[in-house]
């Protein structure tokens, strides 16, 4: 029989099965300081320590969406795309982070853009924090501080009554995990603050807290007027013992599971609620060690565990790559404390294919023993995929990202058919080459290519825009055959 793509097995997606694609607010739009926008952290951090962005680079401009929305819509037009993920900036909507002041142009944007999207029939879907913090309220502490309940409240809750009629999918945080462990825990993201084993804890604290109450607000005041759903994207790296055949490492990759994905899944997603046990044992047990008279990680109380146990409509989760497990102990990278070093495991990389991000290993076959655990502990829920994609350094020819979304998706329709893993949609990590965080624009995710060099940031197709066009159109994988690499070749027998 003929095989349909490269991996033999399943092509066709369920029906209802749907596609989008992802951006963020700072990694797009520019316009960092015009019509009323005030700075996030973004911002701050690019502006006073640009040695920490790779090429240098910044999102003042961007691939400047602010300007160029038109362009943006005529690039999802062109991809088929049912639904689009995109980011409220806070900083550009309420400048001082606060409800006092309504930037009105803040507004007219992201109406445009949502009206926009419903002329050409593509769903909004939402987030409402993708990392952007208003520098006021950083200087408060940020996710430290618990008083950004509050602040997150208010933000939803302005957002909810803004923009609500026309968005029918909100996503409260991208990433927990990020904002946390590499903001407050390190300085990989901003803010930058390397409280390492601390900061990211108490920030844990405050997003869980702040993501039920904008969730039990929605669920009570706007769903039943709106009619819409709400949930939080979890992003993993996933781990996987070096060794299968070794019980010690299996132990250990789940521990480091439940650390990474069960940080906040956890407490969302599982009937009992509250942290993952082996996190609240293991982080105890150092904190005691270190002679503290508290847990560096605090546990919810028993109204908390209640308050923020299921609130989420579904699992969203944001899946790039597997790493392994190689060994107990302090991982040799870790600080201490840290949260690297709570988990009591060694990490590596070294496994699988290569993109141009040093962290991102393709191991599609990772992807589908994520969705699998999933599935078993959190009591089958329904998930959408909302970021998944590959990085080069902005080929148009893009083979590698086509065979990444080929075997990634493969795994996807593997999981649904054969372990009956309840996933509804898949959005593609992203739209055109942007803003890479610390990486600038030397990592390129994008299904266009963008040329930073030139002011008018045109954007040119990859040749990953029919691959997923075509997926679309025929909801199945395409012949991948036809995108195979033709410098590639492969011996006959
Ligand atoms: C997503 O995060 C983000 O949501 C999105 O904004 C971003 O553009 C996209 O990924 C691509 O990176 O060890 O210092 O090299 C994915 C989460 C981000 C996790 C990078 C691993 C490694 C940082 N990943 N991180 S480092």
């Amino acid at each position: 029989a003929l095989c349909h793509s490269s991996i033999a097995g399943y092509t066709k997606f369920p029906p209802g099965f749907t596609f989008g694609v992802a951006t963020a607010s700072h990694q797009i739009e520019g316009a960092w300081n015009v019509s009323g926008k005030s700075e996030n952290v973004w911002d701050r951090l690019t502006h006073t320590r640009p040695e920490l962005i790779a090429d240098g680079t910044n999102g003042d401009i961007a691939c400047d969406s602010y300007h160029r929305l038109h362009e943006d819509v005529e690039e999802l037009v062109a991809l088929g795309v049912h639904f689009y993920r995109f980011s409220l900036s806070w900083s550009r909507i309420l400048p001082t982070g606060r409800i006092d002041y309504v930037n009105p142009d803040g507004i007219r944007y992201y109406n445009e853009l949502l009206d926009l999207l419903a002329e050409n029939n593509i769903e909004p879907l939402v987030t409402l924090f993708h990392w952007d913090l208003p520098q006021s309220l950083q200087d408060l502490g940020g996710w430290a501080n618990p008083k950004m309940i509050d602040y997150f409240y208010d933000y939803s809750d302005f957002c909810f009554k803004e923009f609500g009629g026309k968005i029918k999918s909100w996503i409260t945080f991208n990433e927990p995990y990020e904002i946390c462990e590499d903001a407050y825990g390190d300085e990989k993201k901003a803010p930058a603050i390397d409280s390492h084993g601390v900061g990211n804890y108490l920030c844990s604290d405050t997003l869980l807290k702040a993501h039920a109450e904008s969730y039990h607000l929605y669920n009570e005041t706007y769903r039943p007027v709106q009619n819409g759903r709400i949930f939080i994207s979890i992003n993993s790296i996933w781990y996987e013992p070096s060794d299968p055949e070794n019980s010690e490492l299996v132990a250990l990759a789940e521990v480091a599971n439940q650390f990474k994905f069960g940080w906040f899944a956890h407490p969302i997603f599982t009937v009992e609620g509250g942290y993952p046990k082996v996190m609240v044992e293991n982080i105890a047990r150092q904190s005691e060690a270190e002679g503290l008279r508290k847990p560096r990680l605090e546990q919810f109380d028993a109204y908390w565990i209640q308050r923020i146990k299921g609130t989420s409509d579904f699992l969203g989760i944001n899946h790039y790559t597997t790493h392994l497990i190689t060994g107990a102990g302090v991982d040799p990278i870790a600080k201490s404390p840290s949260w690297l070093k709570d988990i009591g495991a060694v990490t590596t990389m070294e496994v699988g294919g290569d993109s141009a991000s040093e962290w991102l290993r393709v191991v599609p076959t990772g992807f589908a023993n994520l969705l699998r655990w999933c599935k078993i502990s959190y009591n089958d829920p329904p998930i959408y995929i909302t970021e998944n994609g590959f990085s080069d350094r902005g080929d148009l020819e893009d083979y590698g990202r086509i065979k990444y979304f080929n075997d990634y998706l493969s795994e996807i329709l593997n999981v649904i058919n054969d372990d009956k893993v309840n996933v509804l949609g898949y959005t593609a990590w992203t739209l055109m080459d942007n803003f890479e965080w610390r990486a600038g624009f030397s990592e390129r995710f994008g299904f266009y290519y963008v040329n930073i060099t030139d002011p008018a940031r045109p954007r040119t197709p990859k040749l990953s825009v029919q691959y997923y066009r075509e997926l679309i159109d025929n909801h199945e994988l395409p012949h991948f055959d036809r995108y195979k690499d033709p410098s590639v070749r492969t011996a006959r027998r």
